[in-house]
């Protein structure tokens, strides 16, 4: 099962819109926060695996973890990187994410997508990099360095959705 997860408003609806609606852009912008679960199915051009892809509403974080468990192979984070000064809140979500992973021993691959990278002024990788304390995460044990990668993205003009494809297209989809 592959999961997304993000605080409000931080674009997983429409990411999950824009991936399948890929390569063809998509013409409607507007969401409404998700109560609940959305659940995308992806077809991509180049794989023949189809991707079940499980949004639960940011406003929904008090119970995300009743969702953890052995059948989560992959954790989709999204940050809203148009947003640098609330990078805080999303340190603590992942760390409580992945304490609560750790405890029942999950060991999901994770993406850390940083979303509307089409805004002026969007926080750099670098930057991102630097203020999400990955390293920290890492040296932690919280997070593994081999299951984790940081892919900036805009679900407006495309960018970064390929990279976001070969990612799942590459993770051992062991349990759907
Ligand atoms: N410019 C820009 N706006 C975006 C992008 N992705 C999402 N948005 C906008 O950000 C707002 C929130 O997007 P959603 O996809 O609904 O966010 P969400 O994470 O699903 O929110 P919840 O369901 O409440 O958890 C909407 O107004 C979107 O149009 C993007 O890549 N670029
Ligand atoms: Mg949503």
């Amino acid at each position: 099962m592959i999961l997304c997860l993000g605080l409000p408003n931080s674009g997983k609806t429409l990411l999950l819109r824009s991936l399948s609606s890929y390569p063809k852009p998509i013409e409607k912008f507007d969401t409404v926060a998700t109560v609940g679960i959305n659940v995308a199915h992806l077809n991509h051009l180049n794989s023949n695996q189809p991707f079940t892809i499980r949004e639960i509403g940011g406003q929904m974080r008090p119970i995300w973890n009743t969702y953890f468990n052995k059948s989560v192979s992959a954790i989709l984070f999204t940050i809203d990187c148009s947003n640098p000064v609330d990078i805080g809140p999303n340190v603590v979500t992942l760390i409580d994410i992945f304490r609560s992973l750790s405890a029942q021993s999950i060991k999901p691959k994770v993406l850390i997508i940083l979303t509307k990278s089409d805004y002026i002024g969007p926080l750099k990788l670098r930057e991102a990099l630097d203020g999400l304390l990955l390293d920290e995460l890492i040296n932690s044990r919280l997070l593994d360095a081999n299951s984790t990668k940081v892919i900036q993205c805009s679900s407006i003009t495309g960018q970064g959705l390929n990279d976001i494809f070969e990612w799942l297209s590459n993770y051992d989809n062991k349990a759907t």
